[in-house]
């Protein structure tokens, strides 16, 4: 069998990797053996001309660096102020500047040139996400006829939302040079057949094929699943006194996300406070935990919304707040995934409202973790790609506060045999589509 190759912008390190995502990959590493190819986070010092090598037991790692400037244009700039809002519906945010997208060519041209002499003909190279839509095409300039397949984690924007890219026909020129392109869900596939219509040159073929810029390309739908098994098992192991640890007879109601402007987190806050204010006897009665780690703190954006966050939980809190009681407790911190399936085992209501999402692992997460006997209730918006397969959550508009509210006195009220019904329903589908169905499957749709 061939050796499989992954390229991802971040490269899991040391030797037990947590995540889904990571457990999956290394799994399908094991199998063929194989190199993970990934951005070091190292962004601070002169580049080196190598990449740096790490033997693992299963598969090997080899870490690109990047320098300052790169950091800044490449990652901070054309990827997550360009990309990233364009493909979440939120051109607003963007921040275009030429050095931008000449740092993310330049970036993508250099990743393809450290990995050319590590390269084999028979090697299957598999690309992850939005900061390395380029690499085939780097890699196809020299000479590299491997078979490369693209995997799209986030959402695929809207033709209005292309149109709003610096120069949105060479997204089109890049994607055209891989193999296999992964989308999340139907809604990606379909913006991308549309988009691709109206900017650059697609012609739909049979059985998933199309022909883009005069290349044969396969475009598939592979929903990315969790570690079922393990998530469960991380839950159930979960020991009682931690998680009954200063929680009191209120229910809880928990949200877990990067502190991102994609994941709806004031929409939430504002729902949960229009809820107290419809029934105040609520107070005292329900508590909402919201974890929201830091992440890409560097970009204004980000620094915004952290602040409109916590302006909104001190707010809510203050208006609403008992001497026993505290509405919303907001964790601004990285936990540990045992804790986190334990928390996420005793709330009583799972809050996953993103305003776009491409799939949104919390939900799954959230569903794996439930007391099968007495399983919480999941409140998922519709614009997350978890929602076209996880039809029996409470399914919901974000942008409208009123019925936000609603769902969360459903779910707080909902009867056991009801909670029984829509658990079991997505935990079926939870565990039969797990990670490691996806990649078997986006890999096996690749080729041996
Ligand atoms: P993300 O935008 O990061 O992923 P998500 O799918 O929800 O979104 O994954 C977040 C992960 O981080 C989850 O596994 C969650 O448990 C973990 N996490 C969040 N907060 C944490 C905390 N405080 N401590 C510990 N762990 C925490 C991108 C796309 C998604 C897509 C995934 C995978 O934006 O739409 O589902 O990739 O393809």
């Amino acid at each position: 069998m061939s050796r499989l190759v992954v390229v991802s912008n971040r490269i899991p390190l040391g030797d037990s990797p947590s995540g889904g995502l990571v457990v999956a990959l290394q799994d399908a590493l094991r199998q063929s053996g194989g190199l993970w190819v990934g951005f070091s986070g190292d962004h601070d010092r002169k580049t080196s001309a190598e990449l740096t090598f790490q033997g693992g037991a299963s598969f090997q790692r080899a870490a690109f660096d990047l320098g300052p400037r790169d950091y800044e244009n490449y990652y901070l700039g054309f990827s997550n102020s360009v990309l990233w809002p364009a493909f979440h519906d939120r051109a607003d945010l963007m921040r275009i500047a030429p050095e931008y997208l000449d740092g993310y060519r330049h970036v993508n041209a250099r990743i393809a040139e450290l990995m050319l002499p590590h390269l084999r003909e028979d090697d299957r190279i598999w690309v992850h996400d939005y900061q390395l839509f380029p690499l085939a095409s780097e890699l196809r300039k020299r000479g590299v006829a491997a078979r490369i397949g693209f995997f799209l984690h986030i959402p695929f924007p809207s033709p209005a939302d292309c149109s709003t890219l610096p120069n949105p026909a060479e997204l089109f020129d890049w994607l055209s040079e891989y193999d296999l392109i992964g989308f999340q869900a139907e809604r990606d596939r379909a913006n991308f057949l549309e988009s691709g219509r109206q900017i650059a040159e697609i012609e739909p073929l049979e059985k998933g094929f199309v022909r883009l810029s005069g290349r044969k390309v396969q475009v598939r739908v592979f929903p990315i699943g969790i570690d079922a098994k393990g998530f469960i098992a991380d839950a159930c192991d979960a020991r009682e006194e931690d998680r009954m640890r200063g929680l009191t007879n209120s229910q809880m109601m928990i949200g877990v996300d990067r502190l991102d402007y994609s994941k709806g987190i004031p929409q939430r806050f504002r729902a949960f406070q229009l809820m107290l204010n419809n029934n105040p006897n609520l107070i005292e009665r329900v508590a909402f935990l919201q974890i929201a780690p830091p992440t890409r703190e560097e970009v204004t954006a980000y620094r915004d919304i952290r602040e409109e966050t916590e302006h909104l939980a001190g707010r809510i809190n203050g208006e609403f707040a008992t001497v026993n009681w505290t509405p919303i407790r907001y964790i601004h911190r990285t936990i540990p995934r045992y804790e986190l399936a334990g928390l996420y085992r005793q709330a009583r209501v799972g809050l996953v409202t993103p305003l776009a999402d491409g799939m949104n692992l919390v939900a799954k997460e959230y569903v794996a973790a439930q007391d099968v006997s007495d399983p919480g209730v999941l409140i998922l918006s519709h614009f997350a790609g978890a929602a076209e397969t996880m039809q029996d959550a409470l399914l919901i508009n974000p942008y409208d506060p009123g019925e936000l509210a609603e769902a969360m006195m459903q779910a707080i009220d909902m009867n056991l045999a009801e909670r029984r019904r829509r658990h079991s329903a997505l935990l079926e589908g939870i565990i039969r589509h797990d990670v490691n169905w996806w990649s078997s499957a986006y890999l096996s749709a690749l080729g041996k």
